[in-house]
């Protein structure tokens, strides 16, 4: 497979960008090799520099639910773009944006949008702060809610990716009101409360974690959260930034049936332009400004292209049958995964919610993130490149998550299961 020009751009990235990329896991360090530089994708396909074709289960990390360039999104940013591409002034169109996400997850009653995941989740703890007037929070190991220094303690995705427990360059002083528990273990959250009563604010959760590789949630584990908040007077934030219109049409909350206070989104709402969201009980939100005293703001929050793409995949997603068709998608590689490792005596743990899913090489059943750390990450590094010369992109990590789109037909994923097969053998 002649790479040639993406070895010369990666060269030429590391003079300019960090480590060569815009955003770590992208450099392939947890995987070894050579970043692929993408020149164009369409449908469930990318295409490099080099003018080889991969089928993508990356998909921007999620946002791509619809595949590539769909023709649909394509129109509705070239439409929106026509009539300018950013007024700092309130638009219709984040109106209709918000119909649609309130439609699909009816426990959002009112919401604000912001330019990223790790936005929306900042904010959300914030607001979650100012709403019970205490300063800690809890999340879990492994998790990852983005970037914000308050939530940089033992996160998941590319942190642990590159084995940064904790970054340089945050204050102690700032992430000392974090408190972390175990995903998957009510007793570490229960124990946090009763080491510090009266001062929690809020559990931050990934309601299926994404960002240690794929690990659903114990039976009982999210009722457990939700009891645990509403008899602590704490809020319950399901950061649904990845799980969400992933784990289900509705999110994880319709999936598990749970209300939380406060949701987070991103990712497939922007359908890949930038976008976040927070939003929930409307006595919660009232305290943003500029209606209530918290602050938050930002130059291109609601921007007319980014809503315009949104509309658009949440309006195909929303349609009948469409959502059937992911998920039938995501179950039939999770079958085939699993018969072509059964078959070449590999051990894996297949998991999978929704459209979203992951394969551990191990042999331990992946509940948290020290089950996950026993995962033999060399043997994924190998799998993920003979994939790769197969002509299947996977997320560069064995701590991230795959997703399909409406895009990878029956076809599609045959073509995947061949070339898992055809990889295994060379592992
Ligand atoms: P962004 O700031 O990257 O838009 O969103 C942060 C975020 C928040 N919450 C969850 C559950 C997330 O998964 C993310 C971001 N996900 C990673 C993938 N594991 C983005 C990819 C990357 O960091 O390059």
């Amino acid at each position: 497979m002649n790479i040639q020009r993406s070895i010369e751009l990666f060269s030429k990235a590391k003079t300019l960008l960090p480590g060569g990329v815009d955003s770590p896991v992208r450099a392939f360090n947890a995987v070894g090799g050579q970043p692929l530089f993408i020149e164009r994708g369409e449908g469930a396909h990318i295409y490099d520099v080099d003018g080889n074709q991969y089928i993508d289960y990356v998909l921007s990390w999620g946002p791509l639910i619809l595949g590539h360039a769909h023709p649909l999104v394509v129109e509705s940013i070239q439409k929106a773009a026509s009539l300018g591409t950013s007024y700092g002034a309130p638009s219709p169109l984040e109106l209709d944006l918000a119909e649609l996400v309130m439609e699909l997850m009816p426990n959002i009653e009112m919401l604000r949008f912001v330019n990223s995941g790790t936005e929306a989740t900042m904010t959300a703890l914030r607001l979650a702060r100012a709403y019970t007037k205490r300063d800690k929070i809890i999340k879990f190991e492994g998790c990852y809610h983005g970037h914000a220094d308050m939530l940089l303690v033992q996160a998941g995705s590319g942190v642990a990716t590159l084995g940064l427990p904790d970054s340089p360059g945050v204050p102690a002083s700032t992430t000392k009101d974090t408190l972390v528990a175990r995903f998957n273990d009510l007793d570490s959250v229960e124990a946090l409360f009763m080491q510090f009563p009266g001062e929690i604010s809020a559990i931050i959760v990934e309601p299926v974690a994404g960002n240690m590789g794929v690990v659903p949630p114990a039976e009982g584990f999210l009722e457990g959260l939700r009891k645990i908040t509403t008899e602590n007077g704490a809020l319950l934030i399901f950061d649904e930034v990845m799980t969400g219109f992933r784990a289900h049409l509705n999110g994880a909350q319709a999936r598990y049936n749970i209300v939380p206070d406060l949701t987070t989104l991103g990712k497939v709402i922007g359908g890949g332009l930038p976008v976040g969201a927070y939003g929930g009980k409307r006595e919660i939100m009232q305290m943003v400004a500029p209606v209530g005293p918290m602050y938050q703001a930002g130059t291109l929050s609601g921007n007319p292209l980014a809503m315009m793409a949104g509309i658009a995949t949440l309006g195909e997603l929303k349609k009948d049958g469409a959502w059937q068709i992911l998920e039938n998608a995501a179950a039939s590689l999770g079958a085939g995964v699993k018969s072509a490792a059964d078959a070449a005596g590999i051990p894996i743990q297949q998991t999978r919610v929704g459209t979203m899913f992951s394969t551990f090489f191990s042999e331990t059943v992946p509940q948290d993130w020290s089950t996950v750390g026993k995962s033999d990450t060399e043997r994924f590094g190998k799998f993920f490149t003979a994939m790769l010369k197969n002509g299947v992109y996977l997320a560069p990590s064995q701590f991230e998550a795959g997703f399909v789109s409406t895009m990878h037909t029956p076809k599609v994923i045959e073509e995947t299961v061949a070339a898992i097969e055809e990889s295994f053998k060379s592992l």
